[in-house]
């Protein structure tokens, strides 16, 4: 039997990080761009590119845009979450009996407003820990190894290609608890990003900064508690403080995303667990001034603060 077309939708950082792993495997791939100008700077590059230990290779993977009439049963969207909706509203008339949408978005938010927009389909959510940036147009560096964990709402069975992403040499778990992982990278996250972009400076600078750290450790988990993860919340503190440790030398996403000008996914960090609290009527003072000191920092540079 003829193995299942990957769609990937966006082929960005995460999109060029799959699509090229699948490829070199020999798994038919298809990427979806955004418009007919992106497809002409695609064709233009000749393909994806993946640098991984040094070395780099090109992949010729086939590309369209979301109006071709393919039919689409498994489809990766590895857009940023305030384009996830969009995106697959963008390819939901193409999606065949069954089809399967693997979510790729930090945070929470993007996955449930998606699988709204395609109630008929299986949304599979992905918390990845893996780290990849582009270092040009349609190319991308592998930079940090990671495991990406999926799951869906239903707690279902896995599906049975997780053996491609095997043969990809993917990293890979399937699990019945994604919202616990979900909810917990989304608190690391909550706990580590907004401060770097506050205070200017690498993750290991938050050592300085202790005290904040440890305050919105608290509060979150105490809104984990009250959203009912509990799990999630267990050993929050020392977990940050890991991090901090660990990718002492590194930026944060969010950092990044600010010095390059670019949109961040704070309405899906912050902004998210700052509505739970409230919608579970859990005080979270220092998360919500933290946020609003986010967006006055992000207003202040131009940049969308939603
Ligand atoms: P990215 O900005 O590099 O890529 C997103 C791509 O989606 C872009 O190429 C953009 O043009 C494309 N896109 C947007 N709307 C589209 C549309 N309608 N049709 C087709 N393409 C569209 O982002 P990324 O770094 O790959 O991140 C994707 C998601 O994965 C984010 O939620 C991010 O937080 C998460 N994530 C990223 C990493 C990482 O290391 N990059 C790690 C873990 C999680
Ligand atoms: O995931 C991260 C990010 O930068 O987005 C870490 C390294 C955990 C910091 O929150």
């Amino acid at each position: 039997m003829k193995p299942t077309l990957w769609h990937i939708l966006g082929a960005g950082s995460l999109g060029a990080l799959w699509a090229t792993r699948l490829a070199r495997a020999g798994l038919p791939v298809r990427l979806i761009l955004r418009d007919a100008a992106r497809l002409d700077a695609y064709q233009g590059k000749g393909g994806l590119t993946l640098s991984e230990q040094g070395q780099r290779q090109t992949f010729a993977i086939a590309a369209q845009t979301a109006d071709a009439s393919e039919p689409i049963q498994r489809l990766l969207v590895a857009c940023k979450a305030y384009d996830a909706q969009r995106a697959v509203a963008s390819i939901a008339s193409r999606l065949s009996h069954g089809a399967e949408i693997l979510l790729l978005q930090n945070g929470l938010g993007s996955q449930d407003a998606v699988a709204a927009t395609v109630p008929q389909a299986r949304c599979i959510f992905v918390s990845s820990t893996e780290g990849a940036f582009r270092d040009e147009d349609f190319s991308v560096v592998f930079a940090g190894q990671g495991l990406n964990f999926l799951g869906d709402a239903q707690q279902g069975a896995a599906p049975d290609w997780l053996g491609e992403l095997l043969a990809a040499g993917i990293d890979h778990q399937w699990t019945t608890a994604i919202h616990e992982r979900l909810w917990r990278k989304l608190a690391l996250n909550c706990a580590i990003n907004p401060l770097t972009v506050l205070h200017a400076c690498r993750n290991g600078g938050l050592q300085a900064y202790a005290g904040e750290v440890s305050a919105l450790c608290e509060e979150l988990i105490q809104v984990l508690q009250c959203c009912g993860q509990p799990r999630a919340a267990e050993g929050l503190q020392g977990q940050v403080n890991q991090v901090i440790l660990a990718t002492a030398a590194n930026y944060s996403s969010m950092y990044q995303d600010v010095a390059q000008g670019r949109r961040t996914e704070i309405s899906f960090l912050l902004g998210y667990i700052c509505e739970s609290a409230v919608r579970h009527a859990c005080h979270a003072p220092q998360l919500n001034r933290t946020r609003v000191q986010l967006i006055e920092h992000l207003k202040a540079k131009g940049l969308p603060s939603d």
